[in-house]
Formats: structure tokens, C-alpha cells, sequence
């Protein structure tokens, strides 16, 4: 018998989409229990993630109702250390690869991910002047690190890894936007320029990447974009609001 394993997180969370693909990646049994992160109930606070936030696992223990985990089991917060643990717990799922030198460049990619492409992603959404080039370079920065052409679909090589789950929710909410044209009244035009950039040659390796990221089976199952439209156009709408 496998031990306990509870997912908490959001459909709206592009860092809890990140750990439900890595779990259907890995088959693993777990409950799941959606958490609203914008009003989180006590519980969560107190007993599983002090930091508040999503996702967050529980994992051994009893099996008890999600909102009253056993001080028995253990809590794990950080969307990438989550990967990584779902990684070690089912090593024949290869979303880690066995090589040390993969594994290494698997968490220098991620690493990456966080360091130069997060802050040019987050810039971007909020509509800020450079946001379309401060993303294009993000983008490069991580484009550059992408095995050869010919050498590997995915991040690392040709089995999907934990990379691809970290890339696969923030890149799906890009496109998200930018074909759909949400927030159009935020943006204005740099929502075009940013799909002129990404269909952009200069681009083109890491859009085709991202895009075959989309098409995972475990991707389509932890996306929900119609939830994530109403969501976004909800979070626009205020934004606007409060700089009239
Ligand atoms: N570094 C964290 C970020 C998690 C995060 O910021 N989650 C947001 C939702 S996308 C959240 O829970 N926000 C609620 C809060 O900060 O109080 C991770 O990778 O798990």
C-alpha cells in the first residue's frame, strides 16, 4: 500500500498546476483538495503550510479529511521541492532523469526558470512598459538551454521531466492570453507585439517546445482554461479598477 499523499491546490495556481501534472505524470494515487488561496481557511494556515500558500502536500501518516491532516503525516510546501519529492517517490515515472549530469541540468533549468524568466513573466502580466521585451529575453534565456534541434523533445532530452511540468502552466496561461486576447483593455496593443514576438523566428524553438508541452496528456488534464479565462478577466477587470 502506497502511504497517504494529499494534493492542496488550485486550478487557478499556475504552482499547483506544476504538481498536478507531475502527478498524473507519475500515476499516483493522492486525494486532491482545491484550496482558495485568496481566502484560505485557518486549517490551512495552522496545520498545513504556515507560509500560506499553494501547493502544498501532505504525505504518510492516516488517512483523514484533507481539512484535518494528522500531525502524523508530513508537509511539504515549494512547488519545485514538491516536484522533486513526486520525482523521488516514483523514480520509474523518469521525472527525474538517472544521470547525474541530467539531474544537474535539469535543476539549472529550473533554477533558471526562476531567477531570469519568472521576474521578465511576472513584469509582462503586469503590463509594465518593457514587458514585452523583458519576456522575449526570459524567453531566450531559457531557449538557449533547450537540447539541440533533432536532439530531444522536451526540456532535458526526450522523457518528459520536472522541468516540463514547472514550464508547462505559466507558458499554457501566455498563450492563454495572447491567443485569446484577454485583457486586451490592460495591455492594449503590446498583447499583439508579444504574439508578433512570439511567432518570431528568433523565438521559434522555445514556442514549439512550449507548445508540445500543451499537448501532454497530463497537461490537458490539470488545465482548466475555461476556469482560468473567467479567473484572469476577473483579476484584470479589478486591476484596471484600482488604478482609475
Ligand atoms: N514559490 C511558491 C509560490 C506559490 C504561490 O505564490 N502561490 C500563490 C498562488 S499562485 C498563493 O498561494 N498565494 C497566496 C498567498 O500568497 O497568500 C511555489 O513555487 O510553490
Amino acid at each position: 500500500m502506497p502511504e497517504q499523499l494529499t494534493y492542496y491546490g488550485s486550478k487557478y495556481s499556475v504552482f499547483s498546476i506544476r504538481v498536478a501534472i507531475a502527478l498524473h505524470e507519475a500515476k499516483a494515487h493522492y486525494t486532491t483538495c482545491d484550496v482558495d488561496f485568496e481566502n484560505k481557511p485557518d486549517w490551512y494556515v495552522k496545520f498545513v503550510n504556515p507560509a500560506g500558500k499553494v501547493p502544498a502536500i501532505t504525505y504518510g501518516g492516516p488517512s483523514v479529511p484533507p481539512d484535518q491532516p494528522s500531525p502524523e503525516s508530513a508537509k511539504i510546501a515549494e512547488s519545485v521541492i514538491i516536484l522533486e519529492f513526486i520525482a523521488d517517490l516514483y523514480p520509474s515515472s523518469g521525472l527525474l532523469p538517472s544521470d547525474p549530469v541530467k539531474r544537474a541540468q535539469a535543476r539549472f533549468f529550473i533554477e533558471t526558470f526562476g531567477s531570469k524568466f519568472t521576474p521578465a513573466f511576472l513584469g509582462w502580466l503586469r503590463g509594465s512598459e518593457s514587458g514585452v521585451s523583458g519576456l522575449a529575453d526570459g524567453i531566450k534565456a531559457l531557449q538557449v538551454l533547450l537540447p539541440e534541434e533533432g536532439k530531444g523533445l522536451y526540456a532535458i532530452g526526450d522523457e518528459f521531466t520536472i522541468v516540463d511540468a514547472a514550464v508547462a502552466p505559466t507558458w499554457a496561461l501566455i498563450r492563454l492570453i495572447v491567443d485569446k486576447g484577454l485583457g486586451q483593455e490592460l495591455y492594449g496593443q503590446r498583447l499583439a507585439a508579444t504574439k508578433e514576438a512570439l511567432e518570431s523566428p528568433e523565438l521559434a524553438k522555445f514556442t514549439a517546445y512550449g507548445d508540445r508541452l500543451l499537448e501532454r496528456p497530463s497537461v490537458k488534464e490539470a488545465w482548466y482554461e475555461d476556469l482560468m479565462t473567467r479567473f484572469f478577466e476577473r483579476k484584470t477587470a479589478s486591476l484596471l479598477q484600482s488604478r482609475q
